[in-house]
């Protein structure tokens, strides 16, 4: 703390100079007064002393804060005024009206890729949609590109489906809420498998909500295990096995290889690959690179409570041209898990857009 003595001839003069000299965060640590001057006791003056310091640091942090968020801030006017030059100078943004560049803006900030918003929009225009309309146009059009979710269907023979992605993206959760749902709503024998006996949390993780629910679950230490419990242990004996995996790493061939040969396309129906709507699009695009070396059927997208973006929706979509099985939208087993449907994808998107 800076401490620095004061004296003036009033107190309110006093306080002047500390607030003038160490700022408005000063504080008041002691106060005096003394007689200065005169002779034989006539004429002196009583005078106000007073002792103020400030917080040296907490100062500095304040400042450097203000000047990183002034910097921010004109970072982004900057940014804004760029993006506006360039929108200016796009030979195909200079002739949108202003609904459809609205629409392209707000796609901008949902970031949506941008050769795949002015495709939407191109399609939009050509079709030369009523003004009033164009909301639910492009709606439609956005369903259409989402497409039709594809869920676990349960209908005729046994379903084997294994779930795979990068680590944290909530496939031992959203495995529970699908057991929970297909046993509970549904009326479906479910057993679970977990593959995952690299961390010994991840089975207890499982056997709770396998005992919760009441249903099996089965671990599988190995290829050759995972192979006896699906060609025979459990045979014909339940309409839908769930297998959970451990989290891979995109970049990790290896580890991305063994999962491939555990989980073989002879012995599971389906693969679904689980990508976390939190993470940066760029990553995304890596992990289904990675991940398509499973060639996986089906995708589900995870944590869009915990993200106000959703361009990747449909960036997704473009780049991996898988269908969509389920979303989750929270922590809450059962509760947080929603088909994929293409209204209620397009709705993330299109929210708060009004043209
Ligand atoms: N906010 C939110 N959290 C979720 C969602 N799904 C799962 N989680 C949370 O994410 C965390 C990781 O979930 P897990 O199900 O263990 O993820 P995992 O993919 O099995 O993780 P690993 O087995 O370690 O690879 C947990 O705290 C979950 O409660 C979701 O839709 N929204
Ligand atoms: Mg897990």
């Amino acid at each position: 703390m800076k401490v620095k003595k004061y004296v003036a001839e009033t107190m309110q003069d006093a306080i002047f100079k500390v607030k003038a000299d160490l700022g408005p965060e000063a504080i008041i640590l002691d106060t005096n007064k003394f007689k200065k001057g005169g002779f034989l006791g006539f004429f002196t003056k009583t005078m106000v002393e007073i002792i103020a310091g400030v917080e040296e640091k907490k100062r500095e942090f304040k400042q450097n804060n203000n000047n990183f968020a002034l910097q921010e801030i004109n970072d982004l006017k900057n940014m804004v005024t760029e993006i506006h030059k360039s929108w200016q100078n796009d030979e195909f943004l200079s002739h949108l009206s202003e609904e459809l560049l609205e629409i392209y803006q707000h796609f901008n900030q949902q970031e949506v890729n941008e050769e795949l918003a002015k495709g939407f929009i191109k399609v939009i225009k050509e079709n030369k949609i009523v003004p009033g309309e164009i909301n639910s146009q492009l709606d439609a059009v956005l369903q259409e590109y989402i497409g039709e979710c594809q869920l676990i269907s349960t209908d005729d023979s046994q379903k084997v489906i294994g779930f795979v992605g990068p680590t944290g993206v909530g496939k031992t959760t959203t495995i529970a809420k699908l057991a929970a749902h297909f046993t509970l709503d549904e009326g479906k024998k479910v057993c679970l498998i977990t593959t995952d006996t690299y961390r010994i949390a991840a089975v207890q993780q499982l056997q709770t909500y396998s005992d919760i629910i009441n249903i099996p679950l089965h671990v599988a230490y190995n290829e050759q295990e995972l192979v006896k419990l699906i060609r025979f242990d459990l045979k014909d004996k339940y309409d839908l096995i769930l297998i959970d995996t451990a989290g891979s790493s995109w970049k990790d061939g290896i580890q991305l290889g063994k999962l491939k040969t555990l989980l073989k396309r002879e012995l599971v129906d389906e693969i679904h690959l689980m990508i976390s709507l939190n993470t940066r699009s760029n990553i995304i695009r890596e992990v289904i690179k990675g991940f398509s070396l499973l060639k996986p059927d089906k995708l589900i997208l995870t944590k869009l409570d915990e993200t106000s973006v959703y361009g990747d929706i449909i960036n997704i979509k473009n780049i991996s041209k898988l269908p969509y099985s389920y979303i989750t939208i929270g922590q809450d087993v059962p509760d947080d898990l929603e088909a994929a449907r293409a209204e209620l994808l397009t709705g993330y998107l299109t929210g708060g857009l009004n043209v």
